[in-house]
């Protein structure tokens, strides 16, 4: 019995989708078929793998789109004039309004309720944030593919069975597809190693909202001390914080001595910093996008690392938007402006190589990504593909309380040049079992407390070029 339970245990740590944008895990991602194709569960939570005839932006659609979910797997309850007959949750994407305001942007979850006032009985849907059910898709720029995933916990149903439907603009995509939901609740928090190795180099990248690094500086300090960088990227750091706050800040963490270069931008600042030997990059003193007349937040420093020179950044580009429109194009003018920077000071300094992290507020489309992946003289950069230590959400920005769902929008890139990689993940305190939190003396919340970002990490193994 005690196999059986540990059996169980590990299995139902182990769901059968990843969340990450690629399809492996899928049967029939070739399948001519549109709408939901495949459906995968485990426990309270499902996985859809979802196809568009065209091209779409999810959360930036023109129109909108639903995930019709008869939870019961009953047509007599829930909305029975509803495309799906008897649906009782419906997930929204670029609703068209929420809470009564025009929205056209983000999800919705809303679930079909009796409203019984006394005398009136009357029917209504009745509005949630996209969080009460884990809402989480891949990818989030434009495409006609998605996984897409719920944990319907919180909606309890009395039957295994539940079905669901897809309609885009009204128009029904397919015929319902049935899949089971076993009861209780999904745990996700497991033993997992943040450690380094001491001979690899350590690289994290962090989005600490608006300020709030050094405003809670003990639980910075928590989560900076547990990641033990040896370089640190950083973004939205206040303007107002002098440089000389945040090293005094990072040189009592008692991991290193500290040398920092911060973005020239107004209000929120970029920062790299590092222990390592480093040099302030000039090509970065003056990053002005002439399209908007407007500072880029990045900033760089070239550093020293075995025998090898280093261009390191950290950036922070345009959010918001979609596919199309002002903040997209204001995107790819940033990273072309950043690519050529990069390009210059590499050449100068004669860099073996080019690591670029931070904020990249990936919303519309790949281009930004691709242009600052070219940003090297020599290979493209690589772009590993990270995950939360749950294994199977990609997403690095996650707000409970938005409208908008998690997401893969902060990355590391780096000159495969530089070294093999050997670890990477991003921090989701929540995930860890309590035996590493005590060990790596963090706290359940500290990460989605202290930011809407969660901080990210890589580790290269660096080999001497020469012998
Ligand atoms: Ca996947
Ligand atoms: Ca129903």
């Amino acid at each position: 019995m005690i196999i059986f339970k540990t059996l169980l245990t590990l299995f139902s740590l182990t769901p059968p989708f990843c969340i990450d944008g690629s399809f492996k895990e899928w049967n029939y991602v070739n399948s001519s078929n549109l709408g939901i194709i495949e459906t995968k569960t485990s426990e309270s939570r499902v996985a859809f793998l979802t196809k568009f005839q065209d091209s779409i932006s999810l959360q930036n659609s023109s129109v909108p789109i639903i995930l019709w979910i008869d939870r019961d797997h009953d047509q007599k309850t829930g909305d029975i004039t509803a495309p799906l007959a008897g649906a009782d949750l419906k997930i929204i994407f670029s609703p068209s309004t929420r809470y009564g305001k025009k929205a056209n942007n983000g999800a919705s979850v809303q679930q079909y309720i009796i409203n019984d006032n006394s005398k009136n009985t009357s029917y209504k849907w009745k509005e949630y944030k996209p969080s009460i059910v884990n809402l989480t898709f891949a990818p989030t720029t434009k495409s006609n593919l998605f996984e897409i995933h719920l944990n319907v916990e919180n909606f309890k149903s009395k039957s295994n069975k539940s079905s669901a439907l897809l309609t885009l603009n009204e128009k029904i995509i397919n015929s319902p597809i049935t899949f089971n939901i076993i009861k209780g609740k999904s745990s996700n928090k497991i033993k997992f190693d943040i450690n380094k190795l001491k001979s690899n180099l350590r690289v994290i990248s962090w989005n600490g909202e608006n300020g709030a690094l050094l405003k809670n500086k003990s639980r910075s300090k928590r989560i900076i001390q547990a990641l033990n960088p040896d370089i640190i990227l950083l973004q939205e750091v206040k303007e107002s914080s002098s440089k000389e706050d945040l090293e005094n800040f990072l040189n009592n963490l008692n991991i290193g001595t500290w040398t920092s270069s911060i973005s020239n931008s107004e209000r929120i600042v970029s920062v790299t910093a590092t222990k390592l030997s480093a040099r302030s990059v000039p090509e970065f003193d003056n990053l002005i996008n002439d399209d908007i007349k407007s500072p880029v937040r990045g900033s760089a420093l070239e550093i020293k690392y075995m025998d090898k020179i280093l261009l390191v950044s950290s950036i922070h580009l345009k959010c918001c938007g979609g596919a199309t429109g002002r903040e997209e194009n204001i995107r790819i003018s940033q990273s072309k402006l950043l690519n050529e920077r990069f390009k210059k000071a590499s050449k100068r300094i004669k860099a073996s190589g080019v690591i670029i992290g931070g904020d990249f507020n990936l919303v519309g489309t790949n281009k930004p990504l691709e242009i600052l992946q070219e940003s090297s003289l020599n290979a493209t950069l690589v772009n590993p593909l990270l995950f939360q230590p749950d294994g199977v959400f990609t997403a690095t920005w996650d707000r409970d309380t938005s409208n908008f769902t998690p997401g893969r929008i902060d990355f590391i890139l780096y000159s495969p040049e530089i070294g093999s990689l050997e670890k990477s993940f991003i921090l989701d305190t929540r995930d860890l079992n309590d035996e590493t939190l005590l060990k790596m003396n963090l706290k359940e919340y500290d990460t989605t407390n202290a930011s809407d970002h969660l901080p990210i990490a890589i580790d290269l193994n660096c080999k001497r070029s020469s012998p």
